[in-house]
């Protein structure tokens, strides 16, 4: 009773507390050091918009301190979830317990894999961007074939929830994973790969950080190459009255992204200032190629400056214009004007990741999976769709999307959880972006994930048996309808 009663009142009292019961439970050998909470109250994620403070946080350094970590709940009888930089907009990383914040975990390892040839070893903290370099400074140059647009992301992150970029064939980011290891239920060190058990494999690729704490990720690389990446600005209906556009283009490329800025025909001297038959959209493709790259890594660094200079200003004239909606033609129709054709050869990082990451600059991102027919007719639809849409919504004096719409497209995983897992065509979310505002999103899921669920249930139940990780009432949502079912 005394104890509930100073847990309700203090929160660092109820961090002393933790620790003076894990010196009395486990002997002096056991004692906990390394795992110590951090002093912070708070964690926020990217945007601010999840603001939560759990019992306790922890940034460890080291396996052990994870091992330490899950041995110290289970003592208390606290939950866990984990965070990376935080830049998911969904709840994943909520938690009234125990929040483990991995950063400091980033040390990276390349090695030469009797099977897998070239392969990277990264500590669940490690940036992309410190990835790339370790990588682009190996002697050979190597690379990565695919990721996410920002370079600030942890592995852990991108992998946990199954971001992706832009390369067709080369899948979600888990997709070029051999092998991973994650600190499960029981404490100790659990290691996932094709080659060990593919079902689990495919049940930890895309985890949602279910199975434990993500200690290591080991990524296949690639010899370092260059990459065209060629934009073009082009009518939007013209194009995409016609699915073969999209075919033959992506026939012919590595990697293809079709962006979209709302309105950019805007013309406030015309009798009809919005009118959709004016907008182009841009249409953006990468091809391997021998030719040598068109400027040094001296003069990209500064490119990216002037390009995150180009972004803040982007954010603040679009967010000094929430309270006056009707201003969002205008300035997506100024932004837009501004780009125009061009081709490029990159070394692949640098193709890959083409936007400076400009991390005060909190945009705030929805993405939807589906599945594209042969013939390519609904990928064309539902890109037009859009466009549609958003005038409806101009008509009624609502302008919901005030940023780019991007669409790519990626192969399909068997990863179970994914949000490109290769089933019937329903629509998914990204589970890293923003889902949970969409109206019975939980029961649709769970009937839609249904089989996958059911199937990874049977791996997480093996891992963490007492539900140490099962800490989000979302995911609890949808897991439990599923099972039901
Ligand atoms: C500006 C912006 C651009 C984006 N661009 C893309 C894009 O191009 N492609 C794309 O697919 N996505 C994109 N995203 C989404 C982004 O890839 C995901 O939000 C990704 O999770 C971010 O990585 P992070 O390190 O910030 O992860 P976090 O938000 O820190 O972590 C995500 C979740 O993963 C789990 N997790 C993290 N680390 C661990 C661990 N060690 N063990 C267990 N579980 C863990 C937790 O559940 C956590 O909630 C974008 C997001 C933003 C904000
Ligand atoms: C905790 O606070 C320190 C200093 O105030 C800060 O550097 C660190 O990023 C914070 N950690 C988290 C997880 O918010
Ligand atoms: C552990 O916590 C759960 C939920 O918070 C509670 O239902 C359960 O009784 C607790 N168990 C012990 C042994 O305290
Ligand atoms: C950009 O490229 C498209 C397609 O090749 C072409 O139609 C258009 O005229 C080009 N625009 C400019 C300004 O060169
Ligand atoms: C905007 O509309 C006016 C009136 O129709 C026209 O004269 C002008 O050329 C248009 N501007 C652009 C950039 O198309
Ligand atoms: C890239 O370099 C080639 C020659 O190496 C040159 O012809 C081309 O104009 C350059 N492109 C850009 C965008 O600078
Ligand atoms: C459009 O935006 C520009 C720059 O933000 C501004 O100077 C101009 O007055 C705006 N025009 C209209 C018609 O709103
Ligand atoms: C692989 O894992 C699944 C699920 O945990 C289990 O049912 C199966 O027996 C395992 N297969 C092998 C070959 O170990
Ligand atoms: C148990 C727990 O911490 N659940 C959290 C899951 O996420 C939701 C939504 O953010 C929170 O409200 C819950 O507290």
């Amino acid at each position: 009773m005394i104890l509930k009663h100073i847990l309700s009142c203090s929160l660092i009292l109820l961090i002393l507390i933790v620790y003076e019961s894990v010196v009395v439970i486990i002997d002096k050998d056991l004692v906990i050091r390394s795992a110590k909470p951090i002093k912070n109250k708070t964690w926020e994620n990217w945007n601010g918009e999840i603001h939560i403070s759990p019992n306790a946080i922890f940034e460890p350094f080291t396996l052990e301190d994870l091992k330490d970590i899950v041995k110290l709940a289970k003592i208390n009888n606290k939950t866990i979830r984990c965070a990376a930089q935080g830049h998911t907009a969904s709840s994943l990383s909520v938690t009234e317990h125990y929040l483990v914040v991995v950063t400091n975990l980033n040390k990276v390892k390349v090695q030469n894999h009797p099977k897998y040839g070239w392969t990277v070893t990264a500590e669940a903290g490690t940036s992309l961007s410190d990835l790339d370099e370790t990588l682009r400074n190996h002697d050979p140059p190597l690379t990565l074939d695919s990721e996410p647009l920002y370079n600030t992301f942890r592995v852990s992150g991108v992998v946990a929830v199954g971001a992706h970029g832009a390369k067709t064939s080369s899948g979600i980011m888990s997709d070029q994973v051999c092998s991973m290891k994650i600190v499960t239920g029981s404490g100790k060190v659990c290691e996932f790969s094709e080659e060990i058990n593919k079902s689990e494999f495919n049940a930890a690729k895309v985890n949602l950080g279910l199975l434990g704490i993500i200690y290591s990720l080991t990524f296949r690389v690639q010899p370092m190459y260059n990459l065209r990446m060629t934009d073009i600005f082009v009518p939007a209906n013209e194009w995409l009255n016609n699915p073969q556009n999209i075919k033959n283009l992506l026939e012919s490329s590595d990697g293809i992204s079709i962006a979209y800025w709302p309105f950019n025909g805007f013309n406030h001297s015309d009798p009809n200032p919005l009118d959709p038959s004016r907008d182009r959209i841009e249409i953006t493709n990468w091809i391997r190629t021998d030719e040598p790259v068109n400027f040094t890594q001296q003069q990209l660094k500064q490119s990216y400056e002037t390009q995150r200079q180009g972004v803040i200003q982007q954010y603040k004239l679009i967010s000094s214009n929430l309270q006056n909606p009707d201003a969002i033609p205008n300035i997506t129709a100024t932004l837009f004007g501004s780009f125009g054709n061009a081709s490029t050869v990159f070394q692949a990082p640098d193709a890959i990741h083409y936007v400076a990451s400009e991390e005060s600059a909190k945009f705030d991102f929805v993405e939807i999976g589906f599945k594209i027919e042969p013939d390519f007719s609904n990928a064309a639809a539902e890109f037009s769709y859009v466009i549609q849409t958003i005038y409806e919504f101009a008509r009624k004096g609502k302008f919901p999307l005030n940023y780019i719409a991007d669409f790519r497209i990626i192969k399909s995983t068997e990863a179970l959880l994914s949000f490109t897992f290769n089933h019937d065509p329903e629509i998914l979310p990204h589970w890293g972006k923003r889902w949970e505002f969409i109206p019975n999103v939980k029961s649709y899921l769970s009937d839609v994930l249904s089989n996958q669920i059911k199937q990874f249930e049977k791996v997480r139940a093996k891992y963490d048996p007492d539900k140490i990780f099962f800490d989000n009432k979302s995911l609890q949502d949808i897991f439990s309808r599923a099972l039901d079912s």
